[in-house]
Parts: structure tokens; C-alpha cells; sequence
């Protein structure tokens, strides 16, 4: 094929992606999964992946290699499901890039450029949480990561998280603001939508190291802040802690920021645990109380949703991950999850069935025993129901 017949094969492909059309696939009632990821690696533009003059690049090679779509804030904007999108390339260095789409389920297209705002000299940029607050601005909280210069001889890994922060009017201009001053490092930070006793109100996430997550009783914290301009969480207290032999033993982190419902904010998370197969990330929800964003007043046992079949395999195997989520005026969820840090996928759901999902589930009783005792009284409940075909 000469290089003509080559672009035409890659522009044809690009295509039929890009018009692939979504289908329901599984449901168990409270989330609705979809067949195919909204986001891959091949949905990046050929004119980000290829030089396309035959003069400069006759052979028509990749010249810039996209590792992973994945970790992508979300957010609705002049009607169109938007995501700011983690975009790792080939050289494991990721940045954010938008990708819009009418209907939110399928047909997302990057915009031509990827995102760019001031750098503060971090290595690495990740997992952007996007919220409009109600002072008038975007904003999106993202972890900035850097080499520790104080790790010992020979220790490449070592690094320094901390949360950077941006604010746009229009996802064209993005303004840097100072990353939050911490005493400890921090990722997975999120701004709460509204004001908080006229401050900033920000989940946290205070992290012994950059991967240890400090002592038992640490999780996701919460902090209000004067300032998003000069940002500084000087007092923070734990609203949700990892807890011995539960899905969030290793480490758990806030998803995107809270969804306001009648009975409550809506949350997502990420929790962790540590096996023979490495870390096992799934997403679990809680509630949190109108009248005060950080007073738990509902948390189902384990997780909502976690990697299945093509979800487990990836560049990080096992892995669901989420911060980002739409919720529509008629009441739709949308959730947008990435696998196993390579592609993004969609599960739908309705603020009421989240509602109920989280009041009426019970809470984790952290033993076999209170598992089989919840389980008897379902059946029990159940009997007067039972058909020979449930059986
Ligand atoms: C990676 C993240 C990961 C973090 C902790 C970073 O270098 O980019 O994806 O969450 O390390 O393992
Ligand atoms: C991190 C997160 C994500 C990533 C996950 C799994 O701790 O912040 O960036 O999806 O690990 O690699």
C-alpha cells in the first residue's frame, strides 16, 4: 500500500469509530452499563498521532503514540457532555485534553488542541476534577506530581503529590491558580460545589507518602478554605476512613464532586485493597447531609460498581477508577469511569435509584456473621414472594 491507500485505511477506521453507536449492555438496577468504551486511544485525532505530510513521514508512521483516554472530570457545558480527559502518551507524561459529545453515551470527539495552562515545573499532571462553583467559575482540581528530591540514591519512584489548581470561564482559557499548600501531600482533591459557611469546602485526601496512605484511620478528609486563590488547608478532619478488610483497606480517594439531591449530596469514590494481584481499585458511593457536606448520613456496604471482563485488562490491570459525573435536569446520571488507566467508559444511572440504592442497602457490618445475618432477614422478608423459578 503506498501512502495514499494507507491514510485512506487509517481515515476509514477513524471513522467507523467515531460513529459507532452505544448499546445498553448489563444492569443490575442501579447502574446501566454500556458495550462499548466512549473513549479510546484510537479515538485521539490521526492528526495528533501521525504526520500526515508524505514528504516528512513517507512510511507513515506513528510519530506520537497514545498510551490511554482515562480519568476524565466531566462536566455539562452549552448543552454538550464534556470530558477533560487524561491523555498519557507513549512517555507515560499525560496531560488534558476535552472531548465533547451531544448525547452522552457515544459519539465524544477531542477537541483540536489539548488543554494548556501555566506550569509550576511539576513532571506530570493527572485526573482533573471539574466543577462549577457557585461563585461563578470552573474549576478543575487535578494532582501535579514531582520527583522527590530528597529520595535516597538510585530511588527513581519516589515523588511528590500535590493539588493543582485551574479556573476557566469558557474551557478555553484556563488560568493557574497556586497549588493548595498542605502539610501533608495530597491527590484526589475536590471542590464541593457550593459555599460551606461562606468558605471553600474541598474533599482531600492527606497521604503519609506518595503512595502510602498514612496511618489507620486516615481517608477522605474535608477542609474549607477561605481562598481558592491562594488555597491552604490548615485544619482538615476524616469524613470517610479506610477500614480493615473492606474494599477500601489500602486507600480510598473522592471521585467527583457530590451531586446535590433532595435527600442529600450524592458521592463517589474510589477504594483500594492490596492482594496477590496488586492493588484492586473499585468505586463504592456514599451520602453526605444538606446541612452540613461532611456529616456521613449514608454508606452502602462495598463497592457500586468494579472492573469486569475487558475492564480488568490494561496498562494498570484491575483498576475502576472515576472523577467524573453528569447529572441532567431530568434526572440522569452519568457516569464516566476509566479501566484499568487505559479507556473511559459510561454507566447510567437516575438520581433516585442513587438515592435509594445508598439509604436502602444497609451499611457494611465488617464481619461474616453480620453479612449472614443481613442475608437471613432478606430472605425472610422475601418469603411471601418466592417463585419456583427464583430458586
Ligand atoms: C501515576 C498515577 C498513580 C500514582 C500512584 C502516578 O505516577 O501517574 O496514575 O495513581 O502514580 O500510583
Ligand atoms: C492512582 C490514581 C489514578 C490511577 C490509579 C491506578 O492512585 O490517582 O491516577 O487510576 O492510581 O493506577
Amino acid at each position: 500500500m503506498d501512502f495514499n491507500e494507507k491514510l485512506q485505511k487509517l481515515r476509514e477506521d477513524h471513522s467507523v469509530l467515531m460513529g459507532q453507536r452505544n448499546k445498553e449492555a448489563s444492569s443490575n438496577g442501579v447502574w446501566t452499563r454500556y458495550q462499548y468504551p466512549v473513549l479510546t486511544s484510537d479515538h485521539a485525532p490521526l492528526y495528533w498521532r501521525y504526520d500526515l505530510n508524505p514528504k516528512t513521514n513517507p512510511l507513515l508512521l506513528e510519530r506520537f503514540g497514545i498510551n490511554g483516554t482515562f480519568n476524565a472530570g466531566a462536566i455539562k457545558v452549552d448543552g454538550k457532555y464534556t470530558m477533560v480527559v487524561r491523555v498519557e502518551g507513549n512517555d507515560r507524561k499525560s496531560f488534558f485534553a476535552l472531548a465533547q459529545s451531544d448525547r452522552g453515551i457515544d459519539g465524544f470527539r477531542f477537541s483540536p488542541y489539548p488543554i494548556e495552562f501555566e506550569s509550576l515545573g511539576e513532571t506530570n499532571v493527572y485526573d482533573m476534577r471539574i466543577v462549577r462553583h457557585e461563585d461563578g467559575w470552573i474549576y478543575g482540581i487535578f494532582c501535579a506530581e514531582s520527583y522527590d528530591t530528597g529520595a535516597g540514591a538510585g530511588d527513581l519512584s519516589s515523588a511528590v503529590a500535590q493539588a493543582g489548581v485551574v479556573r476557566t470561564k469558557d474551557l478555553k482559557t484556563w488560568q493557574r491558580l497556586p497549588n493548595i499548600k498542605s502539610a501533608t501531600q495530597q491527590r484526589n482533591v475536590v471542590l464541593h460545589p457550593e459555599f460551606v459557611d461562606g468558605k471553600y469546602a474541598l474533599y482531600t485526601r492527606p497521604q503519609a507518602g506518595f503512595i502510602d496512605a498514612g496511618s489507620e484511620g486516615m481517608g477522605i478528609g474535608f477542609a474549607l478554605v477561605e481562598d481558592m486563590c491562594k488555597a491552604e488547608i490548615k485544619e482538615e478532619m476524616i469524613l470517610d476512613s479506610r477500614l480493615y478488610h473492606t474494599i477500601k483497606e489500602s486507600k480510598n480517594g473522592e471521585g467527583p464532586s457530590p451531586l446535590k439531591t433532595p435527600s442529600g449530596w450524592l458521592h463517589l469514590a474510589h477504594g483500594v485493597r492490596n492482594c496477590a494481584a496488586g492493588l484492586r481499585y473499585v468505586l463504592y458511593m456514599y451520602m453526605t447531609s444538606l446541612d452540613d457536606p461532611s456529616k456521613v448520613i449514608a454508606s452502602p456496604p462495598g463497592y457500586t460498581l468494579a472492573p469486569i471482563e475487558q475492564e480488568r485488562v490494561g496498562d494498570v490491570s484491575n483498576v475502576l477508577f472515576s472523577n467524573g459525573w453528569i447529572a441532567d435536569e431530568d434526572g440522569t446520571v452519568y457516569l464516566y469511569y476509566a479501566s484499568s488507566d487505559t479507556r473511559m467508559h459510561v454507566a447510567t444511572s437516575t438520581i433516585d435509584r442513587l438515592v435509594d440504592y445508598c439509604m436502602n442497602s444497609g451499611s457494611d457490618g465488617l464481619t461474616s456473621e453480620t453479612s449472614v445475618e443481613r442475608l437471613r432477614l432478606l430472605i425472610d422478608a422475601n418469603s411471601p414472594y418466592i417463585k419456583e423459578d427464583d430458586k
